[in-house]
């Protein structure tokens, strides 16, 4: 997690595999896109920077946050991904909606942790406000991409 001593995008790559053997999976919400357009560009660096081949990155894109997890599912059912990542943003805003969105799709993911044959990395920001967001996609706190990819990587290599 990001904290004002450590950012996102920092981690030791000498600790990362060699991806260029792996396929993965991007879903990724186009709710507050601006952000998500952001993690994900990241997240496909990163995958490239440890060797992964750009045809061997597939992303699908959904509405909203809550899709991640029939997207993630759908990904997990076509097979061949090595680790599926799910990117999206929730901003809190004037009602409930933020709270059931974030605990839906936390609980969905973990779900198809627990019960898929691959891994799916987790990459929503749930953040009160728009700078917290724009924090964590590639500001002071660095980028979730980043920190998706590397997990993503380790985990399939798992
Ligand atoms: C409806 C909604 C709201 C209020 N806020 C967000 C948000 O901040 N981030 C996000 O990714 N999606 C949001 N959505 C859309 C829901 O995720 C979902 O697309 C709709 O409820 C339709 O299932």
């Amino acid at each position: 997690m990001a904290t004002a001593l450590h950012s996102l995008s920092d981690y030791d790559p000498t600790n990362v595999p060699d991806a260029s053997n792996m396929c993965f999976g991007i879903v990724v919400s186009e709710w507050n896109k601006d952000v998500t357009g952001a993690l994900l560009n990241s997240a496909v660096h990163t995958l490239e920077k440890h060797g992964a081949i750009p045809e061997n990155i597939h992303v699908k894109r959904v509405p909203g946050s809550f899709e991640l997890i029939y997207g993630a599912h759908q990904m997990i059912l076509n097979g061949g991904y090595d680790a599926v990542i799910i990117l999206g943003c929730v901003i809190r805003g004037e009602t409930p909606h933020f709270d059931y969105i974030c605990q839906g799709v936390t609980q969905g993911i973990a779900q198809l942790n627990a019960t898929s044959e691959i891994p799916v990395v987790y990459g929503l920001l749930t953040t009160e406000n728009q700078q917290q967001a724009l924090d964590r996609s590639g500001g002071r706190l660095g980028n979730k991409g980043d920190e998706c990819a590397v997990v993503a990587i380790k985990m399939a290599k798992f």
